[in-house]
């Protein structure tokens, strides 16, 4: 009898007629063989093996370099569950429409069988998946960023209970590239594309989409959060769950090295986009379900993130960014002095072009494992506790440097009033203030209003819920300056986190949460004056006054499926600022 595993991949095999069928098992042997046959057909490039060995640079097409979230749906049997935040198809509809760019669609070509595990091989919180497709750059990303081959069909056994992911690159046109999402069958179909986002399908699709889904209906929660483990010089660890947007610093803040004037503190990272977290004793834990980084790689170097260069030196894919004629990776900002390049399209760049040589949103996909600080628990099956959750944008204004919630509802409601100016990350219009709760707009499976509650939930699940947190290390000046280093100083503020979340230092109660006092937070060693400081703390009743009236629009749209703790919290708001 053929498993469901195999029924499935030979119906899918009739319906999109590849001219073979490879089963991936994840050796170090079929990795090699796959990059030498795309370095063959030129859809892979070698790097410099020598400074880079391992590495290889791909291109994409020009038309397929973020997320595209336009072209993302969710297709749950009723519009109402996928909810106001999410493209809705009727599930019939989906299947007839893209079931047809699907048929023959892998003609001539290989189609890979890359079954996966989510999470630690041997952890109860852990999920398989199963994804096909038509493209060894996906198989071999695959290999990096989740644990895949024999570890997950063992795993799986003959079970029928997966996440099944179908892919295809389609012929690559926009106009028939669609990402559809069918929670009740936990499937997913995506065509046209083969950027990380839209065709690793272990990571958004699965890992947040289809995750949150599941987390809603058995009490936990799939999160767009890195993970880190900061130990102070006592040798006490506290572990932090943080939500920014894509391309926001998440992988930096998970990476961060601790500056020379804070000695004796250590971050260790478990996680740089994922988090799953589930109530286990007192406490909320978080496993890492991801194996690598997937990461933006402009701006990234040895001072905004020393750990992640010494990640990428070695078995790491590029793609689209600019190569150098010794076979250097180069992106933006990776050095002051830009060299003469190749650009991420294949055509010579100099300094004095006026396009960039890396796209905006070109990447690194790297083991995890290579990281110089990642946490001796990162594997660890029953995760980490999470003391604390901070939810980060990017804002110029408004949004001070660190606040706390009053209480869990309170911090939820601070997650769900997230907004952050938008990035490269996903094709659309960047640097647009666009509200963005918990960092899961483009990922939160269902309907936001019911996401909601069920975060209003959580908190009565454990004993000890983590305490809630909002920062923005964006903050500006007239002249759109910093107004505060960032990076590795950071830490500064996670100190301020990690105190108030063992009790240890007060705060000021302001009509937005608890701020900290002038001098609980280290300045020495930084540039940041006195005054400078107290903007970044201070609470701008005005503009939190507008801010109120958004907030009350944006939640306007999930009608009555929004809960009423959110409505009540806005109008408390309100309130304490005299409004
Ligand atoms: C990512 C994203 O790739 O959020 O992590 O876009
Ligand atoms: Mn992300």
């Amino acid at each position: 009898m053929p498993t469901p595993l195999e029924q499935w991949v030979d119906e899918t095999a009739r319906h999109t007629h590849p001219e073979k069928v490879h089963w991936c098992d994840g050796s170090e042997a079929e990795y090699e063989r796959l990059v030498r046959e795309m370095l063959a057909a030129r859809t892979l490039f070698e790097l410099n093996q020598r400074a880079y060995p391992g590495c290889y640079l791909h291109r994409s097409d020009p038309n397929d370099v973020a997320r595209t979230e336009h072209l993302t749906f969710v297709c749950s049997r009723q519009k109402q569950d996928a909810g106001p935040n999410n493209n809705w198809m009727a599930p019939a509809e989906a299947k007839e429409k893209v079931g047809t760019l699907f048929a023959g669609s892998m003609k001539g070509r290989t189609m890979y069988v890359v079954p996966y595990v989510m999470g630690p091989v041997d952890s109860p919180y852990s999920q398989v998946g199963v994804e096909i497709t038509d493209s060894p750059y996906v198989a071999v990303s695959m290999r990096i960023m989740t644990r895949m081959g024999r570890v997950a069909r063992e795993r799986l056994g003959d079970s029928d209970y997966f996440v099944k992911g179908l892919h295809s690159l389609g012929d690559l046109s926009p106009e028939r590239r669609f990402i559809l999402h069918f929670p009740e069958e936990r499937t997913i179909w995506s065509i046209g594309s083969g950027y990380g986002g839209n065709a690793l399908l272990g990571k958004k699709c699965h890992a947040l989409r289809i995750a949150s889904w599941m987390a809603r209906d058995e009490g936990w929660l799939a999160e767009h959060m890195l993970i880190v483990g900061v130990e102070e010089p006592s040798g006490r660890t506290t572990y932090i769950a943080a939500a920014f947007p894509s391309a926001c610093g998440k992988t930096n803040l998970a990476m961060l090295i601790p500056p020379a004037s804070q000695k004796g503190y250590k971050v260790w990272t478990v996680g740089d986009d994922i988090a799953w977290m589930r109530p286990a004793g007192a406490q909320l834990r978080a496993i890492n379900p991801e194996a690598g980084f997937f990461g933006v790689a402009p701006g990234t170097n040895s001072k905004t993130n020393p750990n992640v260069m010494a990640t990428i030196r070695k078995n790491s894919l590029f793609t689209n960014v600019g190569v150098t004629p010794d076979g250097m990776p180069w992106w933006e900002g990776l050095e002051d002095t830009p060299p003469e390049a190749i650009d991420w399209q294949g055509r010579p760049w100099t300094p004095k072009s006026e396009s960039k040589a890396a796209h905006p949103n070109s990447r690194f996909t790297t083991p995890a494992r290579q990281c110089p600080s990642i946490s001796p628990e990162w594997e660890s099956p029953q995760g980490v506790p999470i003391s604390a959750i901070v939810f980060g944008g990017r804002r110029a204004t408004l949004v001070p440097l660190v606040f706390q919630s009053f209480d869990w509802p309170h911090g939820v409601f601070l997650g769900a009033t997230m907004a952050s100016e938008t990035t490269a990350a996903a094709t659309s219009k960047v640097g647009i203030v666009r509200r963005d709760p918990m960092a899961m707009l483009p990922f939160c499976g269902y309907n936001m209003g019911d996401y909601f509650g069920h975060w209003l939930g959580m908190g009565g699940r454990v004993a000890d819920p983590p305490k809630i947190f909002r920062v923005n290390w964006f903050r500006t000046s007239p002249e759109g300056k910093y107004l505060w280093p960032g990076f590795g100083e950071n830490l500064r503020v996670l100190r301020w986190v990690i105190a108030r979340v063992h009790g240890e230092v007060d705060a000021d109660e302001t009509p937005i949460g608890y701020l900290p006092r002038p001098g609980d937070i280290d300045t020495r060693g930084i540039d940041v004056a006195p005054d400078v400081m107290r903007e970044l703390l201070a609470m701008d009743r005005a503009g939190w006054r507008a801010a109120a009236g958004g907030q009350r629009e944006f939640f306007q749209q999930f009608g009555d499926r929004l809960p009423s703790e959110i409505r009540k919290q806005n109008e408390q708001l309100v309130r304490r600022l005299g409004g």
